[in-house]
C-alpha cells in the first residue's frame, strides 16, 4: 500500500511532531511512503545531520520513501510531484495552486516581486506546470523575509503568533485560500493532469475532500499542527482511503476512515495520457 502525508514541519516549533519515533505507528504495513511537502523547516535552524537523520528514519522503516518539494523544504529533492495509480492520482504539495503560492504570508510582498522578476526574465508560461514548480522552488530558495519559526521559546511563539496574526489580512487571506485551493486545483488538475481521477495536495493545513461537478476528487492532507490536524491517503489497487491521523500517547496512528473513493479502471492504450504507462 502507498501512503501519502504531509506538512509534517519537522524542526518548527508548533509541530506536534517532537520526536520522530511518534511516527512509527503511520508507518506500520507501508510499502510506499510519500511525504508530500513541508516534511522540515530547511530554511532556517536544519542541519545536514538532522535532515540526514530524519530521512534514515523513513528509510529504515519503509522500503521506499519519496520525498516531494514543498515551499519550506525546496531542496529535499528534485520531486515536485508524483502521477501514481498509473496517472489516475496525482500528488503534489498545492502552492503552485496560487499565483503567488502562499498568499497568506506577511511577506507575501517579497513573495509577489520575487515571482513577477522571473516571469520578466522570460521563464515561460506561468500556467504550465513545469515553469510553476521551477519559479516556486526558486522563490521558496531566496525568500529571506521569513519569521523565526524554529526557536521554542514563549518570546519566540509570541511573535510568531504577532507575525501571523497581525494585520488580520494574513488570517483572512489563509481562509480564501482554504475556500479557493478545491476549485483552483480542479481546474489545474483539469488543464494539466486531465487524467486524474484524485488529487492529492496538503499546503493549506486544511484537511478535507471535495468533489466539483464533473472534475476530479480534491483531498487535502492537512498539516500536523493544531488545531486541524490532517489526514492520511492510503493508495490500493482499486480504490483510495482517507483516514484520519489520530493522536495518542504512542504518538500518531491511522484513525476512522472518512472516504472510500473508487479507481477507474486505468486509461492505457490510445487516448491514455502521454507518459503515464501503468506500472
Ligand atoms: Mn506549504
Amino acid at each position: 500500500m502507498l501512503r501519502i502525508l504531509s506538512d509534517l514541519h519537522l524542526f518548527d516549533a508548533r509541530t506536534r511532531v517532537r520526536d520522530l519515533r511518534q511516527l512509527a505507528p503511520l508507518l506500520v504495513g507501508v510499502q510506499t511512503l510519500v511525504l508530500n511537502g513541508d516534511t522540515c523547516e530547511m530554511r532556517r535552524g536544519v542541519t545536514s545531520s538532522e535532515f540526514d537523520e530524519l530521512k534514515e528514519f523513513f528509510r529504515q522503516r519503509v522500503p521506499e520513501v519519496v520525498f516531494i518539494t514543498g515551499n519550506h523544504d525546496p531542496v529535499i529533492s528534485d520531486t515536485h510531484e508524483l502521477m501514481t495509480a498509473s496517472g489516475r492520482i496525482w500528488v503534489t504539495h498545492g502552492d503552485i495552486c496560487f499565483d503567488d503560492f502562499t498568499p497568506w504570508a506577511r511577506h507575501a510582498p517579497q513573495i509577489k516581486a520575487l515571482i513577477a522578476a522571473k516571469r520578466a526574465a522570460g521563464y515561460g508560461d506561468y500556467r504550465q506546470l513545469a515553469v510553476r514548480y521551477r519559479i516556486a522552488r526558486e522563490v521558496a530558495r531566496e525568500e529571506t523575509d521569513l519569521p523565526d519559526r524554529t526557536t521554542r521559546t514563549w518570546g519566540a511563539h509570541l511573535a510568531w503568533a504577532w507575525h501571523t496574526f497581525f494585520p488580520p489580512r494574513q488570517p483572512l487571506a489563509m481562509m480564501r485560500c482554504w475556500r479557493d485551493l478545491p476549485a483552483a486545483a480542479t481546474a489545474f488538475a483539469r488543464e494539466q493532469r486531465p487524467g486524474a481521477q484524485v488529487v492529492v495536495m496538503g499546503h493549506v493545513h486544511f484537511p478535507g475532500v471535495w468533489r466539483h461537478g464533473s472534475g476530479p476528487t480534491v483531498i487535502n492532507t492537512g498539516s500536523f499542527f493544531r488545531p486541524l490536524g490532517g489526514n492520511l491517503v492510503d493508495v490500493f489497487a482499486d480504490h483510495v482511503e482517507v483516514r484520519r491521523i489520530q493522536s495518542g500517547t504512542a504518538g500518531f496512528a491511522p484513525g476512522r476512515q472518512l472516504a472510500r473513493i473508487p479507481l477507474r479502471p486505468p486509461m492505457v492504450g490510445p487516448g491514455a495520457p502521454a507518459g503515464y504507462a501503468p506500472a
